[in-house]
């Protein structure tokens, strides 16, 4: 149990990954919790809305690419741990908007890294790195040797603030890293993603067919992207692993003592957490179909494909949501982490499944 003096700041508190780590670490430990929201006319906190007045519990407004914003709740707060979720994780959106993508991504990591180094020196600090950094993959499964190869603004600006954090924790020898994480999902994800575009479609369309009504059919972009698809909630106990590794590893026992986290810093190691299996996105559509109790053909081909359910049309393709260059295929390689942080993922792909498209036909 982390004792109630811990101080510990978490961004992207209204987000699915921030969200489930604040419940996370209220649940387990007694530490005071610092959710970081960025002042917004119109707030949604639908998401904290079960941690909100819990009395270890405190919302801070800031945004990461006000450098002034952080390093003042940095020097008011000196956290123990700086877990960052917040970002544009969008990346299709990406390349609609790439200076805020990569100001929110990166120089806002920078501005995290700055305000650590000047007033919480022995914070442990992490930052959400992304299976698409990888890109265009040259083995399968990726392992933390990949070499970045970016296809997105959003991966190169994860990969540069790679960079910056390792130049940090290398330079100033900060306790900093960037876990390498594949997709992950939950009833929290935004419509933005795929997984959740899918889900509320599905439930929307079962909704129509029991009432008899007409309805526009989900539009898709490219059905045969491979993703490696996990719950959000298992990656959050591997985050927290990664930023507590010497409990975990063996060859760092004699570093236990926080006092030499210096001495630590530099054999600090980076995990990429994954489930290892991939589905494609068309599998994702009939596993979706097939928890709302229907069961489907796929048509034509290309541009015309469409799936039929019940003799209509359910789903087809909009050109407009290909991407400009797509990473075809993740297939994550996690056993690092299984072996050195004992962490592994316990919720499958069909519970993930299932427990979205149950979500959202209970709510649509
Ligand atoms: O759900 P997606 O938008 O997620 P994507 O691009 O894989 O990125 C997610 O996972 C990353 C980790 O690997 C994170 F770093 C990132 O922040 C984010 O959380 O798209 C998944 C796949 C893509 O290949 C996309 O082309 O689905 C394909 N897709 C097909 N039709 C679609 C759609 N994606 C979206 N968002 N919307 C569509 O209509």
């Amino acid at each position: 149990m982390l004792n109630k003096n811990k101080n510990i700041v978490v961004t992207g508190t209204t987000g699915q990954d921030g969200s489930y780590m604040v419940e996370y670490l209220l649940e387990n430990f007694e530490s005071r919790v610092f959710g970081l929201v960025r002042r917004n006319s119109n707030p949604n906190y639908s998401n904290i809305k079960v941690v909100l007045g819990h009395s270890n519990f405190e919302l801070a407004y800031g945004d990461l690419t006000d450098s002034h914003s952080i390093e003042n709740i940095v020097r008011r707060i000196k956290p123990d741990y700086f877990i960052n979720f917040a970002g544009q994780s969008d990346v299709h959106l990406s390349w609609e908007i790439p200076q805020s993508t990569w100001e929110i991504n990166t120089t806002g990591v920078m501005n995290v890294l700055e305000a650590v180094r000047k007033h919480a020196h022995l914070c442990r600090t992490y930052n959400a790195g992304s299976s698409e950094e990888w890109g265009d993959v040259i083995y399968s499964p990726q392992d933390e040797q990949h070499p970045p190869r970016a296809r997105s603004p959003y991966a190169a600006s994860k990969v540069a603030a790679r960079q910056l954090v390792k130049s940090y924790r290398e330079s100033y020898k900060l306790y900093v890293i960037q876990g390498t994480l594949f997709n992950h999902e939950s009833i929290r994800r935004s419509p933005a993603f795929v997984t959740r575009k899918i889900t509320l479609g599905v439930a929307k369309i079962s909704k129509a067919f029991k009432e008899n009504k007409d309805f526009e059919p989900l539009e898709l972009g490219n059905l045969d992207s491979l993703r490696d698809w996990s719950h959000a909630k298992d990656f959050i106990d591997g985050v927290w692993r990664m930023v507590n590794q010497e409990k975990y590893r063996s060859d760092l026992g004699e570093y236990k003592n926080e006092t030499n986290l210096t001495i630590l810093s530099p054999m600090l190691r980076e995990y990429v957490l994954s489930s290892g299996e991939n589905h494609t996105v068309r599998e994702f559509v009939e596993k979706a179909f097939k928890v709302a109790g229907y069961e489907g053909v796929w048509i034509n081909g290309g541009l015309d494909e469409e799936y039929i359910i019940n003799g209509q049309n359910v789903v087809k393709i909009n050109p407009r949501f290909y991407r400009p260059a797509e990473v075809s295929t993740l297939l994550g390689n996690s056993t690092k982490a299984r072996i050195e942080l004992g962490w592994e993922p316990k919720i499958t792909f069909d519970q993930l499944v299932k427990e979205m498209v149950e979500s959202d036909l209970c709510t649509s």
